[in-house]
């Protein structure tokens, strides 16, 4: 029905490495993709969109003003003042906000001043995890983060688990749709690495990897004490990427084991996928996840995941099949289900196929036309199926 239109579509998000960031950026390019203009609004130009000139994508930055008397200068507000610039110049058709705080709240202020400009603009809100599960449960930011759910015309989250979290915590009167993050094949899968491998695990030791933004809920230790117990049992390697507030003390925890020499801290390395197409096994101790995008990819270069059983995980990583799932914490259990799938190497490779099949129930092209659908309905108030 609506095949031959062109949505303008604004897309608040965090300018970040991995998380909301790359879903929001991710999806911006898809959409430009399909022939959609997008503005991205974001305090840096997102990471992933300084590799490409692409002719229907913006980039608006929010510039907060420094001023003596402000200590913390006033973000939301000059948020709000881009929001409405763009909306109002470039004639936004919706404007879609990538994790609640601040830019559920930004957005709804900006769409009442729009509004009293006889300028309509539909919100969309998409929850991604800590929004929810940790930052938004303060008591200085919950009821803001409530009210700005309850006012975003609609609400998704990025799996049930966060549905139903939003629902425990907030009592919110709405109805949140469940989108997944979804993975790009066109860019995650398993390519043929093996110069690289070898210079990674030159006596084709196995090859373990960690990716995260190294704050605490990642719990990056547990990666790191349970390759301890699994290098003492296989000849493998390690490693790390990504960066963050942890790194130093992780770094740390290597040299307190001993396990440095086999461990590699490759820092915020554009190409994941990459690292995890020479890789056997992703390892995601998570304390919580609302999804655990970065296990995803990795399913899709043909890497299984030993995860925590804990957020959305159990919506990907399937028990037996395409990893394990362990207790928050168990890092003896990580060690003991990895021994046993790298030391058989057919059940590794059957691991592999599960993983690489179920990760493709999260294609893009399948996720994609759920978001389209739910713009249509937000600009013509139709349901376009
Ligand atoms: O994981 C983080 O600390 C970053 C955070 C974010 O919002 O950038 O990630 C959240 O959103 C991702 C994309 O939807 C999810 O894959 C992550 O599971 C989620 N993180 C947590 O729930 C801890």
């Amino acid at each position: 029905m609506f095949e031959n239109k062109s949505l303008n579509i604004g897309i608040v998000c965090y300018p970040t490495y991995g998380g909301s960031g790359v879903v929001a950026t991710e999806l911006g390019l898809a959409l430009a993709n399909k022939g959609h203009n997008i503005h991205f609004i974001s305090y840096r130009q997102p990471e992933r969109l300084s590799r490409q000139y692409f002719n229907n994508v913006f980039v608006h930055e929010v510039r907060p003003q420094n001023y003596p008397l402000f200590e913390f200068p006033p973000y939301e507000l000059t948020l709000i003042g881009k929001i409405i610039e763009v909306a109002k110049f470039e004639k936004l058709d919706l404007l879609h906000v990538h994790y609640a705080i601040p830019h559920a709240f930004s957005a709804y202020n900006a769409k009442m001043m729009l509004a009293e400009m006889g300028i309509h603009m539909p919100i969309i809100t998409t929850l991604h995890g800590t929004d929810v599960t940790l930052v938004g449960k303060d008591s200085s930011v919950a009821p803001v983060v409530k009210y700005s759910m309850q006012q975003s015309d609609y609400l998704t989250a990025v799996s049930e688990f966060l549905k139903q979290e939003t629902y425990d915590y907030f009592n919110i009167d709405k109805d949140i749709e469940v989108i997944p993050n979804f993975v790009d094949f066109g860019k995650f899968s398993k390519k043929q690495f093996s110069h690289f491998k070898v210079s990674i695990a030159p006596n084709n030791e196995k090859v373990l990897v960690h990716v995260s933004n190294f704050r605490k809920v990642k719990r990056v230790q547990d990666v790191i004490k349970a390759f301890d117990l699994i290098s003492r049992e296989i000849p493998s390697k390690l490693i790390l990427v990504g960066d963050g507030p942890e790194r130093s003390n992780m770094e740390a925890l290597c040299r307190e084991l001993g396990t440095c020499d086999n461990t590699r801290f490759i820092g915020k390395l554009g190409a994941v996928e990459d690292i995890l197409s020479i890789a056997d096994l992703f390892l995601m101790p998570s304390e919580t996840e609302s999804f655990g995008l970065a296990a995803l990819e990795a399913m899709a270069c043909e890497c299984p995941v030993i995860s925590t059983d804990v957020g959305g995980f159990p919506e990907i990583n399937i028990e037996g099949k395409t990893g394990y799932l362990t207790q928050v914490g168990d890092y003896q259990k990580m060690a003991e289900l990895s021994i046993k799938l790298l030391k058989n190497n057919g059940l590794l490779s059957e691991f592999r196929k599960n993983a690489y099949n179920r990760s493709l129930d999260f294609a893009l092209d399948k996720v994609l036309p759920l978001y389209e659908g739910l713009y249509w309905r937000a600009v013509e108030g139709v349901k376009v199926v």
